[in-house]
């Protein structure tokens, strides 16, 4: 009897009777979900932009990086914004297209606690809140670079001087400072002529098209002293539709400035095609990545931080020093 009820009290007690259980797998590494939004590929300066996101946040360093390129339109960007919410991005990094049109999707990334910083390009709001922080180009600064060489290189010239203007995408804040700087500066000087303001959408296909179609439609070959170029793509389409009606660009011929100072460019300049190049430093990854450390610290960052920026003429290059530079 004993036994018998030794035997039910032992069936009786919970016991595990499926194999040992292996050890709880250690959790998979946390990483920190940055989601980016990117303008396009439009230009020199965007592909080195990207690179330099892609090199930051790599998963070795603890990021997974969901990337999306919005083809240069605002929409795409709105998109992709909703979709890393979705995805419960941990930040959410934009490169504004355009200035405006941002405020009801930022309102959606606020509440759903995902601190957006915008990079390269900034937006118009009337709730500076809507973004942790911006890193990127005072673009009046470099357009006022710009106006000071051109003033400098027509010291004294009595006649006119006729300036063309190849625009970058209308409505980006890039676009909106330099060009506030050159209009400012023509005001400023009542023999600087602007003959037209063209729309080159910061690719050297459109600006090439608009200036070659501006300079077809004109009655005669304009005289032109100048050609303001908002990026280096522009500047390429620019002197291309130039050269090929037999203008001579360079410090005889027609002056060229121009933004980015890509390699590209920077051989342009040394060949004294370009004179004047306001370098625009794509490379913000380290930046961004420390505005990010501040926020994961619990601290506030700036709302701005600015990347430094020189200008370069012919004199100050030579090829080893443009081969050195990381785009
Ligand atoms: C400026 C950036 C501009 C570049 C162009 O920081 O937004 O956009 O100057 C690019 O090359 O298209
Ligand atoms: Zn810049």
């Amino acid at each position: 009897m004993k036994k018998l009820l030794i035997l039910l009290l032992c069936l009786s007690l919970p016991v595990s009777c499926s194999p040992r259980q292996p050890p709880p797998e250690e959790d998979p590494p946390h990483f920190t979900v940055i989601g980016v939004s990117q303008v396009g590929s439009e230009s020199g300066f965007r592909v080195a932009n990207t690179e330099s996101m892609r090199s930051v946040f790599t998963e070795e360093a603890g990021y997974r990086l969901l990337f999306d390129d919005a083809r240069q339109k605002q929409e795409n960007q709105i998109a992709a914004i909703r979709k890393f919410i979705q995805q419960r991005a941990d930040y959410i990094l934009l490169m504004p297209l355009c200035v405006s049109g941002w405020d009801s999707v930022l309102q959606e990334a606020r509440e759903a606690g995902i601190p957006v910083i915008l990079v390269d390009r900034t937006i118009e709001t009337a709730d500076e809140s809507l973004y942790a922080a911006h890193v990127g180009a005072d673009f009046q600064w470099e357009g006022e670079q710009a106006a000071a060489w051109l003033e400098n290189a027509f010291q004294g010239a009595k006649g006119p001087v006729n300036i063309l203007h190849i625009q970058g995408t209308l409505g980006s804040s890039a676009q909106l400072g330099r060009s506030a700087a050159l209009e400012q500066a023509v005001e400023a000087h009542e023999n600087w002529n602007l003959l037209a303001q063209l729309d080159g959408d910061f690719t050297q296909a459109k600006s090439y098209e608009e200036t070659a179609q501006w300079l077809d439609s004109q009655a005669g070959p304009p005289v032109l002293h100048a050609v303001y170029c908002e990026n280096d793509s522009a500047a390429f389409g620019a002197i291309q539709a130039l050269e090929e009606r037999g203008y001579s660009c360079g410090a005889e011929g027609v002056r060229i400035v121009s933004f980015d100072a890509t390699r590209q460019g920077l051989t342009y300049c040394l060949e004294g095609r370009i004179s004047l190049e306001v370098e625009c430093d794509p490379m913000m990854g380290p930046l961004v990545e420390e505005v990010i450390r501040t926020l994961q610290s619990g601290s506030t960052p700036d709302k701005h931080y600015y990347t430094q920026e020189q200008l370069f003429t012919p004199e100050d290059l030579s090829r080893a020093l443009i081969d050195r530079r990381p785009y």
